[in-house]
């Protein structure tokens, strides 16, 4: 029986705050921890680990296995490349045409081989694959599409023309509480969706919060994300830093309440411009999320405060949000008072900032270090993974059931 560790119930008012303004230096905190200690529990709970040699998918999205003479083979040369929109850790984000039929979508492109450099990137990619499969929902980007040739893996994706909110965010410093109530209402809609599905998503962060055409948001980069069974908890140490929550650093289990914590730290940055632990090195980052107390600027309404109080609990089983009605207790606290739930669901509130998009194709919000880059014609990878290693990448290949219906469509009309 394997050993974790959880942290001792604390009461809610365990965790103090200091409302004070504040500056982001080592030297405004106190010193004093503000976490239990860890205490041993056995567990014997099941964790559903998305599998490296088998497909997770719901069979009723699952083509290949129920109609294989149905599925339409998408290759690359179905695309033609227009722009580099992004480029990180996993890969590059290009924008792309669909030849046949003209629609633009976002390319992601992942390398196997780099991928195999840390054995958890394989995971994390058909983790990424198999949830965007799954998960259909106005506020999270849409997988149409993924394929793969001898050396790449590619999702096509729906494009983003808004570019990311921390771009439009960057351009202000900082939201307005109306406007951050917009943008994390919509993002909280975005989590309550995918927790409905059993999956916690890890990631939330700026970087990946991007904007239609209209501003509404869209969720991206599901590469950290984990499909877990009810009740159950993971345990594995990723993400970017001044996001992580204390659970996942102290490589304790975790659930859900990790979306709580990162929305909290994003709630934070949204209202203030920095975020709540930031230090000038990852090591005093780490000590500052696990041991520092939440210190909120005095401009920040009683509301706002109180919100991000329960929100960046370091303690997960009191933090708001945990517990099966959890997320109904974050949409009904009175931060949130002004937003009317069914017409945000609706998609009818109008977005507090309507990105310029003069042409789609200009991909005008999107940082031109990237845009401006020439496209080179992707060179043929001589080098050829062995069997074992593509294996790892069996059922990859997808065509949304959307797509589907169109192709059927224009077969009908012709
Ligand atoms: C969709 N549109 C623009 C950029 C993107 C980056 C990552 C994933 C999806 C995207």
């Amino acid at each position: 029986m394997s050993a974790v560790f959880e942290f001792d119930d604390l009461p809610a008012e365990a965790e103090s705050v200091v409302l004070e303004e504040t500056k982001n230096t080592e030297s405004g905190y106190s010193s004093e921890a503000d976490i239990a200690e860890p205490r041993q529990i056995s567990s014997d709970e099941k964790l559903y680990e998305v599998a490296l040699d088998e497909s997770y998918i719901s069979s009723s999205l699952n083509f290949s296995s129920h109609s294989p003479n149905k599925i339409e083979k998408v290759t690359l040369d179905d695309f033609e490349i227009l722009k580099l929109l992004g480029r990180g850790a996993y890969g590059k984000v290009m924008l792309c045409r669909h030849k046949a039929t003209g629609t633009l979508y976002a390319m992601k492109v992942l390398k196997k081989a780099s991928l195999f450099v840390h054995a958890k990137n394989v995971e994390h990619t058909k983790a990424e694959r198999q949830i965007l499969e799954e998960v259909q929902n106005p506020f999270i980007v849409q997988l149409f599409y993924a394929f793969q040739t001898n050396d790449r893996l590619y999702l096509i994706l729906q494009y983003a023309t808004g570019g990311e909110l921390f771009t439009h965010m960057a351009s202000e410093h900082m939201f307005t509480e109306d406007v951050a109530q917009f943008y994390l209402a919509e993002l909280l809609l975005a989590l309550e969706h995918l927790h409905g599905l059993g999956i916690v998503y890890r990631d939330l962060k700026p970087e990946n919060c991007l904007l239609d055409g209209d501003g509404h948001v869209l969720l991206t980069d599901f590469g950290l994300s984990k499909v877990s069974l009810e009740g159950s908890r993971a345990n594995t140490v990723c993400g970017t830093t001044e996001y992580m929550a204390p659970e996942i650093l102290l490589e304790l289990q975790y659930d859900k309440s990790v979306d709580f914590w990162t929305f909290g730290i994003l709630m934070y940055e949204m209202l203030t411009g920095y975020t709540p632990f930031r230090c000038n090195n990852k090591k005093k980052t780490l000590d500052a999320i696990l041991k520092k107390k939440l210190k909120i600027p005095y401009y920040i309404s009683a509301d706002a405060k109180d919100l991000l109080i329960r929100l960046l609990r370091k303690n997960p089983n009191v933090r708001l949000g945990t517990g099966d009605d959890g997320i109904q207790k974050i949409k009904q606290h009175r931060f949130f008072r002004k937003i009317d739930w069914n017409e945000l669901k609706q998609r009818t509130v109008i977005p507090p900032i309507q990105p310029v998009v003069t042409d789609p194709l200009l991909a005008e919000n999107f940082d031109d270090v990237f845009t401006s880059e020439v496209i080179k014609e992707t060179p043929i990878e001589t080098i050829d993974l062995d069997a074992k290693m593509q294996d790892y990448f069996l059922n990859f290949s997808y065509v949304a059931q959307s797509q589907l219906v169109m192709k059927a469509m224009e077969g009908s009309r012709n």
